[in-house]
């Protein structure tokens, strides 16, 4: 029987990975693996799902402060990390996580413009407690991913941000995969077909190598 593992989907909006989760849930389930929790961020505790209201929420009173979104960000974080995420993985529990530090990284990072090192101090808070042994980075071109989740609902109040916020997101999110050592990068520009059958492939060659 294979060690539990944590495992990270990231993308822009709309790239898929929501489905994603789905699909590597199935996948396991399918090879006798049924203790998978999945998890979205923020969200998924109590405290965090009403940060994540906050968070994606327009209060046309009071804008929201980058650093107040990027604290909010990671008191979600921390919240799920330690008590979801650690003692699931503690009693062998997998688990799938729709976004993690990568995502602050590009946004608050590249879009917000912050300081990559206050970013990286909070991440390493949050690595000490668990660290993901795969990140699974599903690669959208901006104008299919933003299509794909208008289609899906309207935008929501950083989906309402410009092309500019959104670009330096994507670069940001390659620029710093590159450090990353165990990932997995998908075209997410094709149909759900083949990009599900893409998903498989490379998660089963990495499940067998790992
Ligand atoms: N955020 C942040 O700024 N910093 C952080 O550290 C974290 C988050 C953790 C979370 O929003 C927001 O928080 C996010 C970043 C910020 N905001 N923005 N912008 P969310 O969780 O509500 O949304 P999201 O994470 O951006 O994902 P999404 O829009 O829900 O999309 P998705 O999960 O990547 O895709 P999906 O739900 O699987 O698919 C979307 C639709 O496209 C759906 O109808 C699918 O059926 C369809 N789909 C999926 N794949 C395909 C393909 N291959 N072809 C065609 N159609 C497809």
């Amino acid at each position: 029987m294979k060690k539990n593992k944590f495992i990270v989907i990231e993308g822009l909006e709309g790239s898929g990975k929501t489905t994603a989760c789905k699909i590597i849930k199935n996948f396991l389930f399918l090879n006798n693996i049924k203790k998978v929790i999945i998890v979205r961020q923020p969200g998924s505790t109590s405290i965090s799902e009403k940060i994540r209201k906050i968070i994606k929420n327009n209060n046309k009173k009071e804008k929201l402060n980058k650093f107040s979104e990027l604290f909010l960000l990671y008191s979600a974080r921390i919240q799920l990390m330690k008590n979801i995420i650690k003692p699931a993985l503690k009693k062998g529990k997998w688990i799938i996580s729709d976004r993690h530090n990568l995502s602050s990284i590009a946004y608050q990072g590249g879009g917000r413009g912050i300081d990559q090192s206050l970013i990286k101090i909070l991440n390493n808070i949050i690595n000490k407690i668990s660290k993901p042994d795969l990140t699974i980075f599903l690669d959208v071109k901006l104008k299919i991913g933003l299509k794909r989740a208008f289609l899906r609902s309207n935008f929501d109040r950083i989906e309402q941000q410009s092309k500019n916020f959104f670009l330096k997101v994507k670069k940001y999110y390659l620029k710093f995969l590159s450090f990353e050592k165990n990932k997995i990068i998908i075209n997410a520009n094709n149909n759900k077909k083949i990009v599900q059958k893409n998903i498989i492939s490379k998660f089963k060659n990495w499940i067998n190598n790992n």
